[in-house]
């Protein structure tokens, strides 16, 4: 396999609404991002993805962008983010922008203009079809908001389609105009310097409307062929997809080196297995056996071509550690055992920010704590389908999006040290507890543990380019794998229990193990008897 920059690599998300606040308006910012990027450094990892800081009325935070070559007022300006990409540059920490081509704001002048007639030149860049005879909508698609796909647009006549909110109308990728539009786009952010794209919703691009398939449409492929030739494809540039309905087939579509698509996608298969019927909104428990089996599949799949992406959680996701740890009595020393399991496997490991200080779920109770979109729809949606409002709420406070969305924890200052002024969404009260200060200053914090992770990955081959062999797939709380290059052999065991465990690795008890990294494990003598307490993580290195 060819090595490049990205196998190595580990990756921090920001939302930057939610990260550092330097101007007290309440909404974090470039240049608040800028005065922490020491504290990124330090924690040593390589690339920086923002969520969208585009122009944009922020009916979806960002994710509906109005002009892709304007910085949204409220994060800062064009001379901030060149200030902070060449900062970043100098600790060698690249950029990498959120492509959010799927779709635009309604307030884009292409849909403003796209809006004035049917004859306008950009009517084309969007999906419009007339009603059906009785006035109804064109099809029955749903919105992945909920309601509707389709608005009636009342001054032309016509219905738009929108896969998100009415305020996000998708684009038109049948027409060669919308593709030539985005890859000029995108070369002047390369120009600028930027480390690479992560590509939103990028499955849903080769839609076939009339047939009713959104993702995973026919031209799918031929577009991102095509986009990478016109744009990325020499630049060695790191470009992850983001794509749901992936399978390790597909995956490998996009990913094996010589299709010259993207370098790797992040697939879902193991964050839907807590969805019940695939539904968020009908939270179901961890079963760790059928998420082994997930992981594991993907692992042995993509061993010889393409590349996984690693990560428990994002700005759309409960946090990792309530999700799959325990965020209460057990939460630093679970949170250290998500991260072993994680950063040990084969692919790219991606931090969201503040889960490498343990920041734990929201927990709002009133429903007016929510900011969300996705959210508020959705209650509505639910409880007029007759959802109860309990119940509504605890699936809110189990999956919902603001979960990752209030603000990252600095100290123990007012609002956390996210801001001087009222930030826009409320700060977890954990933050007294649960705050980067508090971490930086101890040596056996969660994010000490996660700069310790980021470092072996960087002097273990194994860790990056290791055969992955799955062990006891049969154990009900326990991962256990080894990752085998040339003469190095790492032993990966982790509890994901309160219980204590016994586990029976036999087939190793030849080697001599020494522990290279665990979150409470000091020395081993043999593997024999290896009692595991709850929540134990461990690296072992065999010789
Ligand atoms: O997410 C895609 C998406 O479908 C999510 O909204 C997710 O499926 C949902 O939470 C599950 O119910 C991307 C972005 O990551 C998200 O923040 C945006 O809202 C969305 O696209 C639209 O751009
Ligand atoms: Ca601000």
């Amino acid at each position: 396999m060819e090595q490049k920059w990205w196998h190595d690599s580990v990756v921090y998300q920001i939302y930057p609404r939610s990260f550092c606040d330097s101007n007290g308006d309440g909404i974090g910012d470039l240049n608040g991002i800028r005065s922490k990027l020491d504290y990124l450094a330090g924690l040593g990892v390589d690339v920086l993805w923002l969520s969208p800081v585009y122009q944009s009325p922020m009916d979806d935070n960002g994710y509906d962008i109005s002009n892709y070559q304007a910085i949204a007022p409220e994060f800062g300006s064009m001379q901030d983010m060149e200030a902070l990409i060449e900062e970043a540059k100098q600790k060698n920490i690249r950029i990498v922008m959120d492509l959010v081509v799927n779709h635009t704001s309604d307030e884009h002048s292409w849909f403003q203009q796209a809006c004035e007639s049917k004859d306008s030149p950009y009517r084309d860049y969007y999906v419009w079809r007339d009603a059906k005879p009785d006035g109804s909508a064109p099809s029955d698609m749903e919105s992945i908001f909920g309601g509707s796909a389709w608005e009636w647009h009342e001054p032309t006549q016509q219905y738009y389609l929108h896969l998100f909110s009415k305020k996000q109308p998708d684009l038109n990728w049948e027409n060669s105009k919308v593709h030539d539009e985005v890859h000029q786009m995108m070369n002047w952010w390369i120009e600028k310097g930027i480390g690479g794209f992560r590509l939103d919703v990028i499955d849903l691009i080769g839609k076939d409307i009339d047939k009713g398939i959104t993702g995973n449409g026919p031209r799918l492929h031929p577009l991102l062929q095509k986009m990478n030739q016109a744009t990325f494809g020499n630049k060695d540039l790191l470009t992850v997809g983001e794509t749901w309905g992936a399978t390790p087939e597909i995956a490998k579509l996009y990913s094996a080196p010589e299709r010259d698509e993207l370098s790797m996608v992040f697939q879902f298969e193991h964050i839907t297995l807590t969805w019940k019927d695939g539904d968020k909104w009908q939270p179901a428990k961890l079963d760790l056996r059928s998420f082994k089996e997930v992981l594991t599949k993907w692992q042995l799949e993509l061993k010889d071509t393409g590349w996984n992406s690693l990560f428990w959680n994002n700005h759309d996701l409960p946090r990792a550690v309530s999700k799959y740890g325990d965020d209460g009595e057990h939460r630093i020393k679970s949170a250290k055992m998500l991260a072993t399991v994680l950063h040990c496997l084969k692919g790219t490991p991606y931090i969201y920010q503040g889960e490498e200080i343990g920041m734990t779920n929201a927990n709002f109770e009133h429903l007016e704590q929510y900011r969300d979109i996705e959210s508020l729809n959705f209650y509505k949606v639910k409880t007029d389908a007759g959802v109860s409002h309990d119940e509504m709420m605890l699936a809110l406070q189990e999956n919902g999006r603001d979960n990752a969305r209030t603000p990252m924890q600095w100290s123990t200052e007012p609002q956390a040290g996210f801001t001087k002024g009222t930030p826009w969404i409320e700060v977890n009260p954990n933050y007294t507890e649960v705050n980067a200060e508090k971490d930086l200053a101890s040596d056996d914090s969660i994010y000490q543990y996660y700069k310790a992770l980021v470092s072996l990955r960087k002097q273990h081959k194994s860790i990056v380019y290791g055969e992955f062999r799955p062990l006891l797939e049969e154990h009900e709380d326990v991962f256990a794998y080894l990752r085998h290059f040339g003469e190095e052999r790492l032993l990966i065991v982790a509890n994901f229990s309160s219980e204590n465990h016994q586990v029976d690795l036999s087939q190793y008890y030849e080697f001599t193990p020494t522990i290279l990294l665990s979150n409470g494990r000091g020395k081993l003598e043999n593997l024999d008897s290896l009692m595991l307490q709850p929540y134990d993580a461990m690296v072992i290195q065999l010789t």
